[in-house]
């Protein structure tokens, strides 16, 4: 336990330097700009693309999500306390290659488009679209480029704080630090227990995050599928769900045109690369192939056995069950042939 208090204050000073809310001139800047439509973005398809967005547009792009589900005014969110949340979510980002502030935005995109051109809105109450997309965009935050397992080999603050599932709850802490900043919450005009039913849904929403968790619970949610579930609304079977669409989103890089997939799948390995190299420099560890830049030519191989292993089976039974989120399958399927058909080339 004090080895806890220890490591917790470690990464309390680690982050202090690190951590800042938005200013006022940027809130204010925001406050007074025109929310392009929904259209304008592109907004309600699965080949949403973020590279031609400037910074300021990728904020504008959240807040018309924010508005275009209603939460605004539903949950009573100041507005200019949700311009403050969107930049400081945005500057607590990393600018790391994969997991930025880019990839949260693509993550809560997927997630928007599987509430609306998915249909998965209905078997969502208000309070849960609103927690769900909280946590996709806040689902990766701090987030230094390196893993869990990297965390525990080099023995960080935060694998001491946090020995399974450590980034993920680090990740979750920082979006609470940032609600509880001043002028930061949105969630503000909630009862007391509504407040806490939130919380407690992004906190499962984004440790479901981690993939050790989505294997962990995919045969359970497979099971009821195959038993022919038709209702998702108790809480258990909701919370399945939620973190089914959680993995479903946080891959699905994995199913845009082949040109974005490509561009994408170069900056993950670019993020896996760097690690490696730490491993070799400070570890002196012999990286595995994924994260080993000699072992370039296979990525090609291992995007076939990602897919295989782990978006294909996803999306399949995602989209039997509910068949509008059949583009996410059909896209990945694609892909899939692009990268096998590369992988024979070497
Ligand atoms: C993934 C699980 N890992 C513990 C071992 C390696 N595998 S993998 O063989 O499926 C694999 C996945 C190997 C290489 C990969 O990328 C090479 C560029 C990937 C891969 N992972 N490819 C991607 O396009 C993406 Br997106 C990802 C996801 C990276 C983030 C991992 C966290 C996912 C949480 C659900
Ligand atoms: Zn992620």
């Amino acid at each position: 336990n004090a080895c806890k208090l220890m490591a917790k204050q470690k990464v309390a000073l680690e982050c202090l330097s690190y951590h800042a809310t938005a200013s006022n001139d940027a809130t204010e800047k925001l406050l007074k700009e025109d929310i392009p439509s929904a259209e304008t973005f592109n907004l309600y398809s699965f080949t949403f693309i973020d590279f031609d967005l400037s910074d300021g547009d990728t904020c504008k792009a959240t807040i018309r999500m924010f508005l275009e589900c209603n939460l605004v005014q539903q949950f009573h969110i100041p507005y200019e306390v949700l311009c403050r949340w969107v930049l400081s979510v945005k500057k607590n980002y990393r600018p790391v290659k994969y997991h930025n502030w880019r990839h949260a935005l693509n993550v809560a995109q997927t997630m928007f488009a599987m509430f609306k051109t998915g249909k998965m809105e209905r078997f969502m109450s208000d309070l849960e679209i609103l927690g769900l997309l909280v946590a996709c965009f806040c689902h990766d935050l701090d987030h230094r480029g390196t893993n869990n397992a990297f965390q525990t080999k080099t023995d960080s603050p935060l694998a001491v704080l946090y020995s399974t599932s450590t980034m993920e709850h680090h990740h979750f802490d920082q979006c609470v630090m940032i609600l509880n900043t001043d002028s930061n919450n949105i969630f503000q005009a909630l009862s007391p227990e509504d407040y806490r039913r939130v919380m407690r849904m992004v906190e499962t929403a984004i440790l479901s995050t981690d993939l050790a968790m989505y294997f962990k619970k995919k045969n359970k949610f497979l099971e009821l599928i195959e038993n022919g579930e038709f209702d998702w609304q108790s809480e258990d079977k909701k919370e399945l769900l939620s973190g089914m669409m959680m993995t479903a989103c946080d891959v699905s890089a994995i199913a845009k045109p082949w040109e974005v997939q490509h561009r994408v799948a170069k900056l993950v390995a670019d993020e896996f690369f760097d690690q490696g190299d730490l491993e070799k420099m400070q570890l002196k560890e012999q990286p595995i192939a994924m994260m080993d830049r000699e072992r370039k030519d296979e990525l090609p191989q291992m995007q076939v056995g990602f897919i295989d292993v782990i978006c294909l089976p996803l999306y399949r039974v995602l989209s039997e069950t509910f068949p509008w989120m059949k583009p996410l399958y059909q896209g990945t399927l694609e892909n899939r042939q692009h990268w096998q058909d590369l992988a024979e080339k070497v």
